[in-house]
């Protein structure tokens, strides 16, 4: 294996390159490479100045993740930064592409900071649950103060090198080529004589004492009033505030502390889980046996919220969009729905009116189908019914030119069936949206029987200039989503029904981590969505099925959630927070009566483990079905798409982590008293006999 880590001299000056693709991660081979390069350039009598410089494209984005759940080897990175800062001669860091994490350590570990335009910051490691420990936490605020370490490194967003710039973080920006560059600035702080500046040894930073502890104590409160589930946002509010109250060598001490309580903790291991399911997520096979086509316009039929999201994300990605309404009224809307997003880009400031006109220039409104005959792809947003999907299939396979891409955007339908009518079932594809379209991340892919690897493709590749994660989906009723949400929405409504409050309910998730519960979640979609598909239902329901009417009832009076004031909550005057109505919990206690039910209470952990159970089960059978590539897929359409806490890693890898034996004992539990509902997935009782877990089956 060749060294990731060299050294050259040129002329006077050590040039340290990293290679270590793809993104030069700080793996031990490269924190040894670096140690031994730094030792033999200061022991070298001929180098007076050393760059450290990474080839391909960017700086180390971090410390080597994959390396996280293995027996640490020295030298730790913690390390590696001191030895850099304690280097005699001057170090210069030429910083490029993501210099994030480790890397951006690294950098802080060097005496002077040059950087290529475009080049991006930040400390991401919340994201993992965990902090900067390799001396980032206690460096940064020496140089920057508080306020805008605590907001770098608890939001884990990056910036741009223009702030960085501005924060002091990076003293030189490289106009021309970085390396060339940054051994030229090795050369004049040799010829200036410009001192060594080690960030460990910096104060500036702690000079407006009363600023920093402000900042501390703002953030402290705004995190102690939103009671965050999160278990590294406060551990790296702590290492800041000690970095001004100790010297660096203590601050290293307690940085170090604080890192071993978020590793040991398992929000890491859920949100590590978390970061490579989201990459496994879109290595589809089809991928590697075909190349997209070409996409450069695109149709859109629809253009209610979800058509007019689906538009605005396919403008953003740069494509030319016709969208197509059946009359006049109707398009108008669609434009106006469309407009609308960008406007309010412009009234905050985000784009200019110029950009706006010019963005919609590419967007085309029509009430026929005339004008698709060139397009490369249609995605069809149109009435979730079955009938209406055909017959816009049928007249889309009258005009669309040889090759376009056919997508629906349903949520529930057999795409076998759509596809069906037109004379070319390999160009249709699944492509599920969520809503709004345009910001949610997820799409779910749905690949029906006769679809070709290159329609698949195409499909991935749509994904990727839109930002989307992409997860593969077989066909089923619902796909993977919302095929899981109809069996825990029924188990919330067999709770209400026995005796838990809607309320209740609501607040046993939240407290799991979800943001708002199920009644709410049905509230905000509108409970008339999930009543035409009960009343689709209906026909094919089994009559010994468990069924509880109560959300029927209310939906009955009209009561359809926010939009009309009403639902599970009382909507006053327009507000978007609801208030607990005693006559919903009337019509639960006469439905229970109907029923012959007799009400009991319930714990909120019970409540969880019911609801959790049947997602969990339900998920297993997906992934037993193939209609889910693995589990870790389960995982990421469940975070990105229905708001499950990303610090759990997703209803898998929880269950992973809970132990499935005590998932499946749920299971059987419940299945003593509903026996047709709660029917142990044969994945998961094959995984407890082997004594396995989901996770085996996400390797390869
Ligand atoms: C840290 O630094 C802790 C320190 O404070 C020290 C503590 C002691 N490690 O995302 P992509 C892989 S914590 C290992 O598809 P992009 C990734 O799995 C770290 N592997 O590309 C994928 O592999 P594959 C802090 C990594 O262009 C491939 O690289 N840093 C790492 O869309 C391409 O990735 C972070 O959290 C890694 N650190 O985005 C940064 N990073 O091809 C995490 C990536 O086999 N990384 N890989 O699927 C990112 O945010 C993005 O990957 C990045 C590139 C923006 C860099």
């Amino acid at each position: 294996m060749t060294d990731p880590v060299t050294l050259t001299r040129t002329g006077n000056i050590g040039l340290i390159c990293i290679d270590n693709p793809p993104v030069n991660a700080l793996s031990f081979a490269v924190r040894r490479g670096l140690v031994s390069c730094i030792t033999q350039a200061d022991a070298d009598s001929k180098i007076d100045a050393v760059v450290i410089w990474a080839d391909g494209r960017t700086f180390p984005a971090g410390a080597d993740i994959t390396e996280f759940d293995r027996p640490p080897i020295e030298p730790a990175l913690v390390d590696v930064c001191d030895h850099i800062e304690g280097c005699s001669k001057p170090v210069i860091a030429a910083l490029h592409g993501t210099v994030l994490g480790g890397g951006f350590e690294v950098a802080l570990g060097s005496h002077f900071r040059i950087a290529a335009p475009g080049t991006r910051f930040g400390f991401p490691e919340v994201l993992i649950g965990i902090l900067p420990a390799a001396g980032g936490s206690q460096r940064m605020p020496r140089i920057t103060g508080a306020g805008p370490a605590l907001d770098l490194m608890i939001k884990g967003s990056p910036i741009n090198l223009e702030k960085v710039v501005a924060l002091g973080l990076v003293d030189r920006v490289s106009l021309g080529d970085l390396k060339e560059d940054a051994l030229n600035y090795a050369a004049e702080i040799l010829v200036d004589k410009i001192p060594i500046r080690r960030v460990s040894e910096r104060s500036d930073g702690f000079a407006d004492q009363a600023a920093y502890t402000a900042a501390i104590e703002a953030t402290r409160s705004k995190m102690l009033a939103a009671n965050s589930p999160l278990f590294a946002p406060m551990r790296i509010l702590e290492c800041i505030e000690a970095a001004a109250e100790m010297p660096y060598p203590e601050g290293r001490i307690l940085e170090y502390e604080k890192i071993r309580a978020c590793v040991e903790h398992p929000q890491h291991a859920a949100l590590v889980h978390a970061f490579f399911a989201e990459r496994k997520s879109v290595k589809f096979p089809e991928a590697g046996r075909a190349k997209p086509r070409n996409l450069a316009k695109i149709g859109v039929i629809g253009g209610g919220t979800m058509g007019a999201g689906i538009t605005v994300a396919a403008l953003d990605a740069g494509l030319e969009v016709i969208m197509v309404e059946r009359d006049a009224q109707s398009i108008a809307r669609g434009k106006e729905n469309v407009a609308k997003v960008y406007q309010r880009h412009v009234d905050k400031g985000r784009i200019t009116a110029e950009k706006m006109d010019a963005v919609m220039a590419r967007y085309t409104p029509a009430t026929g189908y005339e004008l698709l005959g060139d397009v490369d792809l249609v995605i069809e947003a149109v009435f979730e019914e079955m009938s209406v999907k055909k017959t816009v299939f049928t007249a889309l396979d009258k005009v669309l030119k040889p090759g376009a891409v056919m997508a629906s955007n349903t949520s529930f339908l057999d795409i076998n069936e759509i596809a069906s009518v037109t004379s070319r079932p390999d160009d249709v594809i699944g492509l599920h949206f969520f809503s709004p379209a345009n910001i949610m991340r997820l799409l779910e892919i749905v690949i029906p029987d006769k679809v070709s690897d290159e329609t698949v493709a195409t499909g991935l590749a749509l994904a990727k200039m839109m930002r989307k994660i992409p997860v593969r989906s077989g066909v089923c009723d619902g796909f993977i989503g919302n095929r899981m949400i109809a069996k825990y929405g029924d188990v919330a409504s067999h709770l209400v029904e026995e005796g838990a409050s809607p309320y209740q309910v609501d607040a046993a998730v939240r407290e799991f981590g979800y943001p708002i519960g199920p009644f709410q979640m049905s509230d905000l979609a509108g409970g008339d969505i999930g009543w035409a598909v009960r009343k689709r239902h209906a026909k094919t329901r089994d009559p010994k099925a468990r069924y509880v009417p109560i959300a029927d009832r209310l939906c009955e009076n009209g009561w359809f959630g926010q939009k009309t004031g009403r639902g599970y909550y009382i909507y006053e005057n327009g507000s978007r927070v609801g208030t607990q109505d005693p006559e919903v919990l009337a019509i639960i206690d006469a439905e229970r009566a109907r029923a012959g039910i007799t009400p009991r209470s319930f714990t909120n952990a019970e409540i969880v483990d019911r609801y959790l159970a049947a997602m969990i089960n339900e998920g297993a059978d997906i992934v037993h079905e193939g209609i889910a590539s693995c589990p870790s897929d389960v995982d990421v359409i469940k975070v990105y798409g229905y708001a499950f806490p990303r610090f759990r890693g997703g209803p898998m890898k929880y269950a992973d982590m809970i132990g499935l034996d005590k998932v499946l004992a749920t299971i059987h539990k419940m299945a003593e008293q509903d026996p047709m509902f709660w029917v142990a997935s044969p994945l998961l009782v094959d995984l407890v006999a082997k004594g396995k877990n989901f996770d085996s089956l996400n390797k390869g």
